[in-house]
């Protein structure tokens, strides 16, 4: 071989490696998964299970990079829907409470005592009142994929057991998102004060609040009665499912494979996480009971005192929401 005709081949073969990465770099895409809480919760798990899907199926072409603890938002978990929206963040596993104040649908789930259990939520998000909540955030900008969940949300507080509205007479209770809750708890005495949860396990710890509400794995995982938090009832007031979703432009730039990839990991990693939530549940009560919280559950009586008591939220809030969707929600119930 000559100089030059060593010096040629030996530039061809860099113009081809350069072009080759060019095209990986081109096919190969990350993009930004949002979430609240980490993968030491089934919740953070959700996103990276979806991740590890798609990198699986996708052999390298689409990654997820998951960003827990809301850090994308610092830590206002209530932004995460617009910063998702606007292109700040691709995508994300996230609440239907956090993402409540833009798309008021979504405030169904938050309705006190009107899903009371595993087969209701179902019926629901599985049904045409899921699809409602689907089209209604579609409709502003983001693409909805599958639903996960956090779970029932249970209340708990350190001053004494709850088992009548009376008992929550002026405690300050720590609450999320939607001004709905705020409703709630002020219509059964309470004294409500909203604020991430970012902030809350400080304010738990220092006493500042008296009480908060989280569904058992948060309660377990998170340690909530090693600050304080000794009293705990079962009262399934609310379901809080998550939704997978993907800003609206990015996903016009996926191919239509790319899309479906998307899409069903997503539907499975959220039926994964759903059934392991549900599951976990016992032993999870098991492992707050004996660690010292007094956990109480309430007689059908008892219960019926809550519903009655917040009876009004539900009359304020089923017109925002939007009587066709409460509606188709009721239905489902009802056949379940
Ligand atoms: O802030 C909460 O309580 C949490 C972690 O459950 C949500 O993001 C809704």
């Amino acid at each position: 071989m000559t100089l030059t005709r060593s010096i040629a081949h030996f530039t061809a073969g860099l113009a081809g490696a350069a072009l080759l990465s060019a095209s990986l770099s081109a096919q190969a895409r990350e993009l930004s998964v949002s979430t609240v809480l980490s993968d030491a919760f089934p919740w953070g798990q959700a996103a990276e299970k979806w991740a590890e899907l798609v990198e699986e199926r996708s052999g390298g072409e689409l990654t997820l990079r998951v960003y827990p603890n809301s850090q994308l938002v610092s830590g206002d978990q209530t932004r995460e829907f617009s910063a998702m929206r606007s292109g700040l963040i691709d995508a994300a596993v996230g609440s239907t409470i956090n993402w409540s104040p833009q798309v008021p649908e979504l405030n169904l789930f938050s309705l006190p005592f009107f899903i009371p259990d595993e087969a209701a939520v179902d019926a629901v998000t599985g049904g045409e009142a899921g699809e409602l909540v689907f089209e209604a955030i579609e409709s502003r900008g983001v693409i909805p994929l599958a639903w996960g969940e956090n779970g029932f949300r249970q209340v708990s507080n350190s001053r004494g057991p709850i088992s009548q509205p009376d008992d929550l007479d002026g405690l300050k209770i720590r609450v999320v998102g939607s001004p709905l809750f705020q409703d709630t708890f002020s219509a059964l005495g309470a004294d409500p004060t909203q604020m991430s949860w970012t902030d809350a396990q400080p304010a738990l710890t220092t006493g500042a609040v008296d009480g908060q509400e989280n569904p058992l794995s948060v309660f377990d995982v998170a340690r909530i009665d090693q600050v304080g938090q000794e009293h705990l009832t079962l009262w399934n007031y609310m379901n809080d499912p998550l939704i997978f979703a993907v800003n609206q432009q990015v996903w016009q730039t996926l191919s239509e494979e790319q899309q479906t990839l998307l899409r069903e990991t997503a539907v499975e990693a959220g039926e994964w996480e759903i059934a392991m939530t549900r599951e976990e549940e016992g032993e999870r009560l098991a492992a707050i009971q004996e660690r010292g919280v007094t956990v109480t559950e309430l007689s059908d009586e008892q219960y019926q005192a809550f519903v009655d008591a917040t009876q009004s939220v539900y009359e304020k809030w089923a017109p925002r929401i939007g009587e066709e969707v409460v509606e188709a929600a009721q239905a489902a119930i009802d056949a379940r």
